[in-house]
């Protein structure tokens, strides 16, 4: 078994066009996204990763007509007549989450609710469940001219400090209604036990289903944001996540650009560390300058991180996952965000074909 290369595909993009340029850049599997972070808000341009403003992202639960059997079936019979297959879901859409984040009243609700989510992946047969556990989620970025030749991405200069308010997490809107004020300050300790509860409990019930939950890390990984406490910011903080749940169910969504942007550790020793124990479920190989509270996202080949360097690691500890471009910067051109992802798929896919 050797590793794949897959794409990822956004909500609003699960069609027949966007089915086929993912396998013209060469994508044999998938990662699919079923929430829509672009729902109701205007800040947020279709064409690329959302940025979002004080509102965050949007309105959650916008995709609540596609997580159903019947929606995830027939998406499946369509990548599959163009020969891709779905290899994760990524993340949890804010509405059916929400108090497992907060620790509100709706959280044994929420916990069930997620369970028969992912019995219902594995009943699909979709082997990974990309998550992001977070209460400010990804925020405070940016959008510029950073990368080469002033193509425009993504960076961070500065940690946001103003709190989340009620009726919002993981940057999107649960609750329009929400009354005044901000959600309650708490420690990392508050936050690693709500992760715990979490793991505790899906965790068996993802075993069963023959899934692997897999964690990203945050984006941006800074100790906090908007006044909140961050899970995983350094590289290390994974292991503690790992031994939450000693499962092989237990896994990560190895954020290349994230942890290269954290300011301990090394990113070939964390591939390292990590590979080696199988527990990389999917990787977002992307690329970086610079590390939290200034960074900027950059084409592949021109970030701190040898990719070639990380494949070979990933390769000696037998790999057999699947990479996908994440996020990458947006070419000038009628196609800004396609051309930014077909130049990293080609460039990925020739990184592969010589290792
Ligand atoms: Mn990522």
């Amino acid at each position: 078994m050797i590793m794949k290369l897959g794409f990822g595909l956004y909500s609003h993009m699960l069609d027949d066009e966007h089915f086929k340029f993912a396998k013209q850049c060469g994508a044999t599997h998938l990662v699919v996204h079923l929430v829509d972070y672009f729902a109701k808000s205007e800040s947020n341009q279709r064409d690329n990763q959302p940025i979002g403003n004080k509102q965050g992202w949007g309105i959650a639960g916008a995709s609540r007509e596609k997580w159903n059997i019947d929606y995830l079936s027939e998406l499946i019979k369509r990548t599959e007549s163009y020969g891709l297959k779905i290899e994760a879901i990524e993340n949890f859409d804010p509405i059916d989450w929400y108090d497992i984040l907060l620790d509100g009243p709706k959280k044994m609700e929420q916990i069930s609710h997620l369970k028969d989510i992912i019995r219902m992946i594995g009943e699909v047969g979709i082997p990974t469940f990309g998550y992001n556990f977070s209460l400010a989620g990804v925020s405070s970025r940016i959008e510029g001219e950073f990368a080469r030749g002033d193509a425009v991405s993504v960076g961070m200069s500065k940690v946001d400090e103003e709190p989340i308010k009620n009726g919002m997490v993981w940057n999107m809107v649960y609750d329009k209604n929400a009354g005044e004020g901000t959600i309650t300050e708490i420690d990392h300790e508050e936050l690693w036990k709500r992760l715990t509860f979490f793991l505790e409990e899906i965790i068996p019930v993802a075993e069963e289903a023959g899934v692997q939950m897999a964690a990203h890390p945050d984006d941006p990984p800074v100790p906090f944001l908007k006044k909140t406490p961050r899970l995983v910011y350094q590289p290390d903080m994974y292991q503690k996540l790992i031994n939450i749940q000693n499962s092989q169910s237990n896994k990560l969504e190895f954020c290349l650009g994230s942890i290269s942007e954290m300011t301990e550790g090394d990113i070939y020793e964390a591939t390292e560390k990590y590979s080696a124990q199988n527990k990389i479920a999917y990787i977002h190989f992307r690329n970086v300058q610079g590390k939290v509270p200034t960074y900027k996202e950059v084409f592949v080949d021109e970030g701190d991180i040898d990719m070639l360097k990380i494949l070979r690691i990933l390769k000696k500890n037998n790999f057999s996952g699947v990479l996908i471009p994440d996020h990458t910067p947006k070419m000038t051109c009628n196609a800004p965000w396609y051309a930014g992802m077909a130049y990293a798929m080609g460039y990925i896919k020739g990184l592969m074909a010589h290792l």
